[in-house]
């Protein structure tokens, strides 16, 4: 209580051990808004991609301290429908960090049981994109441990009006009667389909947005917001994270 504060005016924000965190129940499926690449780029005068490298190196290091802590399942948003407008070297760039991620790290991702997938239209990737993404996909589908599920080249809108396409055209054959669209109905013509929603949303660099992510699986979601940038993310802001999703009390709209 007395020594909340520091001497200015920073908070001091608990440290927390594994341990600790382990007596909780912990997220079932934790989704990561991995923000604040560039800037912590530009705050040490080296190029966007730099950023990234080095964003792919941490999504490294928190997925294997999510299997640690048993967490089932990590969304992590790593390009989004929006992110074609940025300049084309550094799409050519992202474009490639799939491969070096996986020619780098799905050994050890077999190795412990990690089960790779994307959610996202991977029509549109490059080829090579695609084809590596495809592949880790096929070699880890029958592992049982930590769903590491990549949102590339994702949009909510752009999925759930497809969606919406679909189950219109099971209508329009007379399939399905508008009144029996429930809520489970277009949850099974979701990408995430095989997913349950996200308990806790974590979201880097101090913005407070959602930016066309999972807007229908959110719904119900604890959101924690930081103004860490995600390449200084570490495993204690992930226990940071999901200590104060443990104190928080989830109610569904009841009391
Ligand atoms: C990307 C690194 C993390 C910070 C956010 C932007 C940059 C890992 C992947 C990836 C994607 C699919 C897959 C395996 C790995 C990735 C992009 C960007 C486009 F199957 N990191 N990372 N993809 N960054």
């Amino acid at each position: 209580m007395f020594n909340k504060f520091r001497k200015g005016h920073k908070p001091l924000s608990t440290e927390y051990t594994k341990e600790e965190v382990l007596q909780h129940p912990i997220p079932e499926h934790v989704a990561i808004i991995m923000d604040g690449n560039g800037r912590w780029a530009k705050k040490r005068s080296l190029p966007r991609i730099a950023g990234h490298y080095e964003g792919m190196q941490v999504v490294r290091k928190i997925t294997r301290f999510a299997n640690e802590l048993g967490i089932k399942v990590l969304t992590l948003y790593a390009f989004s429908t929006e992110n074609w407008k940025r300049p084309k070297q550094e799409v050519d760039y992202l474009m490639k960090l799939p491969e070096q991620f996986l020619t780098t790290f799905l050994p050890e991702l077999i190795e412990e049981n990690v089960n790779v997938r994307v959610i996202g239209n991977r029509d549109q990737l490059p080829e090579h994109t695609r084809r590596a993404v495809e592949k880790a996909m096929e070699e880890t589908k029958h592992n049982t441990g930590l769903i590491l599920n990549f949102a590339l080249n994702y949009g909510s809108r752009r999925e759930l009006t497809y969606a919406m396409q679909e189950i219109a055209k099971q209508v329009a054959k007379g399939q399905l009667a508008p009144e029996e669209i429930t809520e489970d109905v277009i949850a099974s013509y979701l990408m995430t389909k095989d997913l349950k929603d996200p308990d806790l949303l974590i979201r880097t660099s101090g913005e407070i947005r959602l930016s066309n992510f999972m807007l229908w699986q959110l719904a119900y979601t604890e959101f924690w917001f930081t103004d860490v940038l995600w390449p200084d993310f570490t495993e204690q802001h992930l226990l940071q994270a999901v200590a104060e999703f443990q104190q928080r009390g989830r109610r569904f709209g009841g009391v």
